[in-house]
């Protein structure tokens, strides 16, 4: 019996996460020292993800995909990043992108573009701005109408899988003076005129990544427009409830990759004539952390399951990724610490592993965003009680 719970895989999920197992151990795990080292994007290892079927895993069957729900996918996203952070994050990435399409895209959007994410041609979430991270209604992108088109200008940055990406689904104001309900989403080509990507971030962690910029000056038309015009704010909202569902599942990987090279690094490492895991000051914390990522994992699991249920994840999916992503720190703290001075040195997996957790904190929303989300339901719970 393993010590950290799992949850039952039926048929066709234990199948997806087997073969998610076996090209990560073979393929994907193997890699994960030299993406970091070299700062390189893994085309092969995306190719396997494509021709696998796992790249498009949630995509519907009808635009090319497997048509597996979030269980699934963040089960697979969960097995990828215990052996790989960077590619684990790239598939939660192809997730996020593809997210904003199946809950609002056309038929004609989504084969085109549903279609291209499980044919390896991905989809990146542009919400992001220089002022306008945590405040995401803070953008300031306009699309103004020119005539029967759209004019959209302004700068995106910290896009996950940036330069990789085929198309982006771009959040701009299209009525500056409504707030929240100004903002509209629309899709834009790589390769359309005025769209530039010029700048890749240099990361602590997930080297394997990349992280771009997007800078626009070009037309987009009505058809180019995801969901409803100035609707785009509870779009991008109800993308992240779930994408913060599959964040949480890279951070119970993360945590994982830390217990399992943690735990093996105390059984091994021997100090005062005994492993130091017969110290209760390292098999101590170590409970602690098994316990935290049992608990990570149930609250993920439960939480993805709301959503394929049709159930509004807002709280349940906060929680998911507050919680897993500050177990997953503690997890590679630890691992660091058990590991002494050769921790702190590269390479050395538990030292990439500390730099790899610390963004599962920060994107698709901060803790802090999550505390917030969270603060603001429990207020308006205790206001109804007490009225
Ligand atoms: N599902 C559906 N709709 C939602 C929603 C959700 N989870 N959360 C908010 N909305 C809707 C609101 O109902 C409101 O719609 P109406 O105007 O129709 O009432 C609209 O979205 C704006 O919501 P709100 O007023 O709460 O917006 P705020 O500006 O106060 O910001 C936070 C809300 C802070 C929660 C938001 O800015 C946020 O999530 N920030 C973090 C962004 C983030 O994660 N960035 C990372 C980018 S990806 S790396």
């Amino acid at each position: 019996m393993a010590v950290i719970w799992q949850p039952e895989l039926d048929g066709e999920r234990r199948r997806w996460v087997d073969l998610a197992a076996r090209l990560t151990e073979d393929h994907f795990a193997p890699l994960a020292e030299e993406l970091d080292r070299d700062q390189r994007y893994p085309w092969e290892s995306v190719e396997r993800l494509v021709e696998s079927g796992l790249a498009g895993l949630f995509v519907p069957r009808e635009y090319g995909g497997q048509g597996a729900d979030l269980e699934t996918t963040c089960a697979v996203i969960e097995t990828v990043s215990r052996g790989c952070t960077s590619t684990g994050s790239i598939l939660a990435a192809y997730a996020l992108g593809g997210t904003p399409l199946l809950l609002a895209g056309t038929d004609r959007q989504k084969a085109e573009h549903l279609g291209g994410l499980a044919a390896g041609k991905a989809v990146s979430f542009a919400l992001s701005e220089e002022g306008a991270g945590s405040d995401a209604a803070g953008i300031r992108t306009t699309a103004v109408r020119e005539g029967d088109h759209w004019r959209l200008r302004g700068e995106k940055i910290f896009i996950g899988n940036g330069g990789a990406s085929q198309s982006y689904i771009v959040f701009a104001l299209t009525d500056p003076e409504a707030g929240t309900r100004g903002i509209t989403a629309f899709l834009v080509d790589k390769d359309a005129d005025g769209v530039v990507i010029d700048r890749y971030e240099d990361k602590m962690g997930i080297r394997g990544t990349l992280t771009s910029n997007l800078k626009l000056d070009t037309v987009v038309s009505d058809d180019d427009i995801l969901g409803e015009l100035n609707r785009g704010m509870r779009l991008a909202m109800r993308t992240l409830d779930a994408g913060r569902i599959s964040v949480a599942a890279q951070s119970v990987g993360v945590g994982l990759a830390g217990y399992d090279v943690g735990s093996r690094e105390a059984c091994r490492r021997q100090t005062f004539g005994k492993p130091v895991i017969d110290n209760q000051g390292i098999s101590f914390p170590l409970a602690d952390v098994a316990t935290e990522i049992t608990a990570a994992r149930m609250i993920t699991v439960e939480a993805a399951r709301a959503y394929d249920r049709g159930e509004n994840v807002s709280v349940l999916g906060a929680m998911a990724k507050l919680y897993a992503s500050e177990a997953a720190h503690r997890s590679v703290d630890l691992a660091v610490q058990i590991f002494g001075g050769a921790g702190y040195c590269r390479p050395c997996p538990a030292e990439r592993l500390y730099r790899d957790q610390r963004i599962l904190e920060i994107y698709e929303g901060t803790s802090e965003i999550q505390r917030l989300v969270l603060g603001r339901f429990i207020k308006a719970e205790a206001e109804e009680a007490s009225r």
